[in-house]
């Protein structure tokens, strides 16, 4: 081995050569599809899908308007045919071999090129490579890809299992998404719209090169530390021939970057060679390496996302026949789960450190999954780090995500959880179905495990809770479920783990989420992490979430209602009611509308109307969100994660999300912002006693913040006011003062008095505000007001400034333009309080003058 310490004589050496790669042309266009058998050809968007394509040639109506869904479910029991021609040059030709790569069919299909069929797939998460020279020819060449009906596929496995499998989220009475290897979510979900799809998801291309290529690239992180990060790399070569080859990989790094953050320039460039031999077929190339002192990649809120670009190079003889870069951050993370005084931790631990979770679950951003573009992701990172998160959890019902997504995760330094894609049912586990999964996770796998924001993989959501919980015993015969237990291990305790193991080597793994809990037990969260749905499902208050605390929350959430301009993009106004066939088909949860309601009736005056019913909706959710997640983030170290369900809509719904489909913030976004701030202030009302907390996930103490508790009268406005000189402890949450209610109101006070508190820095910069409320609305007195706005209208922006004599509590503001932003929203204007909210969208106009309306809550009784 030999080992070059400058870059340059290593680029130098690398132009000498002919650098001989090989060429890629895309197939993504020209592609054609009809139904089968009838002849009856229109152009298909690749990447994309037949339903997304009807849609688009007016075939099938927009499935999200109206009661439209029902219109569009035709088409999964058909099958669809795509056909492509292209060319190939003689030129193209004299290479060594052709690979065409399939990124991502959905689902079933045949492949048939020139005559030959060369492909059958079967899950729509594998990639297909395949070797093709030996049919192309000069000039013209033609694919045809058969797609199959997932649903009609699959009926006779159902038909010859003899049961309906408990699969409550797929919208047919024959439930077969668990025998497709297929988003479960295409099928239906309780906030979800059901498009079962067919098509070509993901790119298509063919790639000519000579001797071998490089397959894969791992950059294994052995063990990093600040001192040292010891390096595995995984050098996977495919070589069309016996030969000797040089094997180099070497990473760069921009010191200039590093500089800021007070590490000393130094030589970054590196690379180490090894010469090998190549046999014919794969060969896997293991290639070790050390780096001193490694610029450390951080999450969030924590230091820099130092991203090395790390590559590798295959010469054979003097040429370069293959390349490949790679952005890896050096990072160390992993799940702690060890015996404690109280159970057993469930924490994750970066650099070293123990990390509070702050975040969400995602779900697909579209129904029409491959929809997304860069742009979107760039929105969806936006509304994340936006809202102060560094977790999200990738949940099982969806899909592996874009490689696109985990790229703005690891620029961003948000940390990922992965759930395989298994959710909320027990699946198959013969053995060609086993053979199926193995294959995709491998593939996933190997796609993703260069992530640093990848910090760990859990084999799926809820199936063991579903097994043990969801009342299946009563419904199916014993040895039903003995097999579906036996399955279980099979799948989520053994082959997935071992592959786990195998592919990856660096990461934790969890059978399953929850890890061993339930929320109807839960004497069990003192040693899992919990699903706990005693909030919503189980009619728990709000309050009640903070004694039932568990060692970290990776699902907990509350429906409402899209705002107002949301429901008036698919509904007309005549369908504005809960019980309309409009609204009900954009509520897919069956309790959904009388749980919104039951807990309306326990903290609130009934709204006059239904826009008032959807607004204060909101307001019910983000309040109430807020209490939960707070109660938790202040409960570390013992709660260590609040990730809630769910930050994100695949289509306009009545659901748990934070932030709706078309981009528009609800109430529970703006509170999340606030609650997760990395410095940010709480407050426990509990036996006569407001108790404020600094909740910090800094690295370093703050000493010497003033803390200000004003008591203020809804309409005369403040009465008292406390200054305290306080800390925040690095990563840490503690009390830093305790007042008795009694010294603040008397008890007839309390109906008519809020709690203003803020926290300040040495210059007076507000850091965190906290407003405490001793009643929710129903029993507070709160008095009626008037709003007034001065409206300074720019192009892009309006500024809007808010004033009002009395108290205005959660203070709503709302423009008819999709997605514009909020300074802020939803807030409590105090009496005689001056607030300036800054309304962004480049669809604003200063001449426009589009209207602003506000909402707040003594206007809806
Ligand atoms: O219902 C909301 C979300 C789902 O969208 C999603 O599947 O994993 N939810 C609820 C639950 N888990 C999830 C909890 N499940 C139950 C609650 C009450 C009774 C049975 C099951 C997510």
């Amino acid at each position: 081995m030999k080992k070059l310490t400058l870059f340059l004589t290593f680029l130098l050496i690398v132009l000498s050569l002919s650098a001989q790669t090989g060429e890629t042309i895309s197939l993504n266009n020209g592609w054609q599809f009809s139904q089968m058998n009838k002849d009856q050809w229109y152009d298909a968007e690749v990447p994309g899908s037949v339903q997304r394509d009807l849609v688009r040639h007016g075939v099938l109506p927009d499935p999200f308007y109206g009661t439209n869904e029902e219109k569009v479910q035709w088409v999964e029991d058909e099958n669809w045919d795509f056909r492509k021609s292209f060319t190939v040059t003689a030129e193209q030709l004299q290479r060594d071999d052709a690979l065409l790569f399939f990124e991502g069919l959905d689902t079933h299909a045949d492949v048939f090129l020139n005559g030959s069929r060369i492909l059958r797939s079967e899950n729509m998460f594998v990639g297909h490579q395949v070797s093709v020279k030996h049919l192309l020819q000069e000039g013209e060449n033609k694919l045809y890809i058969r797609f199959y009906s997932p649903v009609q596929m699959m009926m006779p496995a159902r038909a010859t299992f003899g049961h309906n499998y408990p699969a409550g989220n797929d919208h047919r009475e024959e439930k077969l998404s668990v025998y497709n290897r297929k988003a479960p979510y295409h099928f239906g979900w309780d906030w979800g719209i059901r498009i079962v799809q067919m098509g070509i998801w993901k790119p298509v291309s063919l790639t000519f090169y000579d001797k071998a290529r490089i397959d894969d690239f791992h950059v294994k992180q052995q063990s990093v530390t600040q001192e040292r990060a010891s390096i595995e790399n995984q050098i996977e070569v495919y070589s069309l021939i016996d030969t000797p080859a040089t094997l180099t990989v070497g990473y760069s790094f921009d010191t200039k970057v590093a500089k800021s953050f007070n590490k000393e320039s130094r030589n970054q460039l590196e690379t180490v060679g090894k010469d090998v031999m190549l046999k014919k077929g794969k060969n896997v190339i293991p290639i070790e390496m050390v780096i001193d002192n490694p610029n450390l990649w951080m999450p969030t809120g924590w230091g820099a996302q130092h991203l090395y670009d790390f590559f590798v190079t295959l010469q054979v003889g003097n040429q370069v026949v293959d390349q490949k870069e790679e952005k890896i951050g050096l990072r160390s993370v992993r799940l702690v789960q060890e015996k404690d005084l109280h159970g057993r931790t469930f924490y994750f631990e970066v650099n070293g450190i123990p990390l509070f979770a702050k975040g969400a679950n995602y779900i697909p951003g579209e129904i029409f999954t491959t929809q997304q573009s860069g742009a979107y992701y760039d929105r969806l990172f936006d509304n994340i780090l936006s809202a102060n998160m560094n977790f999200v959890r990738v949940w099982g019902g969806g899909i592996y995500e874009n490689e696109e997504f985990y790229h703005h995760a690891d620029e961003k330094g948000i940390l990922v959880w992965q759930d395989f894609i298994f959710g909320c049912v027990p699946y198959p586990s013969d053995d060609a179905f086993l053979a199926n999964v193995r294959e995709e996770v491998i593939y996933n796998i190997k796609r993703l495990r260069n992530h640093a924001s990848l910090a760990f993989w859990c084999g799926n959501n809820e199936v063991e809770e579903g097994l043990r919980h969801w009342g299946w015993q009563s419904q199916y015969p014993e040895e039903v479920m003995k097999g579906w237990f036996e399955g279980y291990d099979k799948t989520f305790r053994n082959l997935i783990p071992g592959l786990v193991e195998e592919y990856d080597g660096t990461r934790s793994y969890i059978h399953g989420s929850p890890y061993d809990s339930n929320w109807g037990n839960p004497e069990k969260f003192a040693a899992s992490d919990a699903h706990d749905w005693a909030l919503w499902y189980g009619h728990l208050p709000f309050e009640g979430m903070a004694d039932r605390l568990p060692r970290f929350a990776s699902e907990f959430g509350f429906q409402s209602f899209p705002e107002m301009k949301t429901i008036r993009s698919f509904a007309p106004e005549e369908q504005w009611s809960l019980e309309s066939e409009v609204m009900k088909v954009h509520q897919k949860a069956s309790t959904g509308n009388s749980l919104i309601k039951k807990y309306m009736d326990m903290y609130y005056h009934e709204p006059k109307n239904f826009e008032d019913f959807v607004y204060i909706g909101l307001v019910m959710q983000g309040n109430g969100m807020e209490e939960s997640v707070e109660a938790m983030r202040r409960g570390r170290p013992y709660c260590m994660g609040a990730l809630y369900w769910q930050i994100n809509d695949d289509w306009p719904v009545v659901s748990w999300s934070s932030i709706d489909y078309y981009d528009n913030w609800k109430a529970q976004h703006y509170r999340m912002r606030d609650v997760l701030a990395p410095l940010a202030l709480g407050v426990e009302y509990k036996d006569d006693k407001l108790r404020y907390y600094t909740m910090s996930d800094y690295l370093k103490d703050h000493d010497n913040l003033r803390l200000t508790v004003q008591v203020v009268d809804f309409t005369t406005g403040k009465r008292k006011e406390f200054k305290e000189w306080v800390k925040a402890n690095a990563n840490d949450s503690r009390v830093v003062k305790t007042f008795h209610v009694a010294d603040l109101v008397t008890e007839e006070e309390k109906a008519h008095t809020m709690i203003r508190a803020f926290l300040t820095d040495r210059r007076g910069n507000v850091i965190s505000t906290k407003d405490h409320f001793f009643y929710w609305p129903n029993k507070l007195d709160l008095p009626k007001t008037e709003v007034k706005t001065r409206i300074k209208y720019k192009d892009g922006e309006y500024q809007v400034t808010l004033s009002s004599k009395n108290l205005a509590k959660d203070l709503f503001l709302e423009i008819p333009i999709q997605g514009a932003r909020f300074s802020d929203n939803f807030i409590d204007l105090l009496p005689g309080e001056k607030r300036t909210i800054v309304i962004t969208s480049p669809q604003l106009k200063a001449a426009d003058r589009t209207p602003i309306t506000l909402k707040h809550v003594r206007e809806t009784y």
